[in-house]
């Protein structure tokens, strides 16, 4: 499995690389801007391949005994994103696919499709999977939600839906979320469909017939706003130690962890601490850190501390034996849409190109600080649209990817008989070969993930050459 994936690694890079090739149509050059402060000129190919040489964050973990995971989307396991979904991490869970109304939409009809999709890869790439979750108020069928169940039907429905996922994948599951989000935030008991059915012994029901179900995985309860010490994550402790003390079986607690930038609970290894010494695994389930977009130099160090933090909480504590992050690019985020106006949460940007986060992880991984944290990237793209006998249409994109900037300024050099003529979205000027343009007033800002582009009018005569474009 290892061989594999080492060979899987260097077909990626080559194709990266010969991804980058000039379209014939767009005639394009790229030059970028090292990133937050733009001082140093790096070359687009030269980030890839430091990127790519950097120890895998699976490895990584596996030196401290830890596994590191993300959530996935089934469809998306291609590509980009499968490379690094494959390389970097030793733990998968489906975001949505093996949730209750996902498997089966209608009673009797299930659709394990994207479930064994995901299932199909973790085992072709040496993974974990976490399975999630049996036992939810959310993102349950309808044909359930809408019924009219006495307590013994709903307990059938339930033992049945545990039996039949769990059964499925037997032996292809390292851990169950079996029982998701049951308190609410001052400790008491979540008002849902199984608690108000079956009472609080649903839990320890569900976990019951999981472990019948497949007596090797691990069964987890899983809950948000648990990380620190709190009345909430206190009520699970409390659940915990009387569960074992009745000898359910409950092998560890998901201490999900969608977190705030700057809001790392100072209790969070100390949380993690008490649970292991009730005798359960830790996982840290769902991680993510969404900041308030835009996104700039400043938040992103804070977010790659505070995933540093974390992991090293993780770290720190023996039975903490997962850290999965809940999506590992900011393109496959829950969060844009769920809290409008934050984002930019997770290691990855929307590009796939690492953020400061990802080296927050590594480095608390004992990736080492002699890696350099990357700085991020901006780049400028030149382009040619149209051209006739004596004119021509062009472009200039600036994207950001890791990287920011609140103001931009691109000069080239034109051939003899180039000049520009009029420019739009951009103030440009040429003195005798040099071209300079600046952004406008409301065009200056380009976030990390966001680009911008202005164009312009230019004639020319002999020849039409592309010329190199310079950044800051
Ligand atoms: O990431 C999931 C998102 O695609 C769904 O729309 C959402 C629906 O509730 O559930 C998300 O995942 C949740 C997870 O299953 C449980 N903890 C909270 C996660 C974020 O909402």
């Amino acid at each position: 499995m290892r061989t594999s994936r080492t060979s899987r690694t260097t077909s990626r890079t080559t194709s990266r690389t010969a991804g980058t090739s000039v379209s014939p149509l767009w005639r394009r050059v790229s030059a970028v801007c090292a990133g937050l402060a733009a001082t140093a000129a790096l070359l687009a190919a030269g980030t890839t391949a430091a990127r790519a040489a950097d120890t895998p964050l699976r490895d990584l973990a596996a030196a401290k005994s830890k596994v590191v995971g993300t959530a996935v989307t089934g469809s998306k396991l291609t590509g980009g994103y499968g490379d690094i979904a494959g390389r970097e991490f030793s733990s998968l869970t489906p975001g949505n696919a093996m949730k209750w109304g996902s498997v089966e939409p209608t009673q009797g009809n299930f659709n394990w499709a994207e479930a064994d999709q995901i299932v199909a890869f973790a085992q072709a790439h040496d993974q974990q999977v976490r399975g999630h979750t049996l036992v939810w108020h959310n993102q349950n069928p309808n044909w359930l939600t809408n019924g009219s169940w006495t307590p013994a039907q709903l307990g059938g429905l339930l033992q049945n839906h545990i039996n039949t996922e769990v059964g499925r994948y037997q032996g292809k599951i390292a851990a169950w979320d079996v029982v998701n989000e049951p308190f609410n935030e001052d400790g008491t008991y979540r008002p849902t469909l199984w608690y108000n059915g079956l009472g609080a012994d649903y839990i320890a029901s569900a976990l019951t017939w999981a472990r019948a179900a497949d007596p090797a995985a691990k069964l987890y309860i899983n809950d948000y706003n648990v990380e620190g010490v709190n009345a909430k994550s206190t009520a699970l402790y409390n659940l915990v130690k009387s569960l074992k003390e009745r000898g359910v079986p409950i092998d560890g607690v998901g201490l999900q962890a969608h977190l705030i930038l700057g809001q790392v609970p100072s209790t969070l290894q100390q949380n993690i601490q008490r649970f292991a010494d009730l005798g359960v695994d830790v996982a840290i389930t769902e991680l993510d850190i969404r900041m308030a977009l835009p996104a700039d130099t400043a938040k992103l160090a804070q977010q790659r501390a505070d995933y540093k933090a974390v992991t090293a909480a993780c770290v720190a504590v023996a039975r903490c034996v997962n850290l999965t992050v809940w999506g590992f690019t900011d393109s496959d985020s829950w969060v844009d849409s769920t809290f409008p106006g934050y984002g930019a949460a997770t290691p990855y940007d929307a590009n796939y190109a690492p953020k400061p986060a990802y080296y927050g992880i590594a480095e608390a991984l004992g990736g080492g600080t002699t890696t350099p944290p990357p700085t991020g990237a901006c780049t400028a793209s030149y382009g040619v649209g149209s051209q006739w006998n004596t004119g021509f249409t062009g472009n200039v994109t600036i994207s950001c990817s890791g990287a920011s900037l609140s103001s931009w300024k691109v000069s080239w050099t034109y051939a003899p008989g180039q000049r520009i003529t009029q420019a739009w979205n951009a103030t440009c000027s040429q003195s005798g070969a040099a071209v300079t343009c600046s952004n406008t007033s409301y065009n200056g800002t380009v976030p990390s993930g966001g680009s911008v582009t202005f164009g312009f009018n230019a004639s020319w005569s002999g020849s039409n050459p592309v010329p190199t474009v310079t950044l800051g």
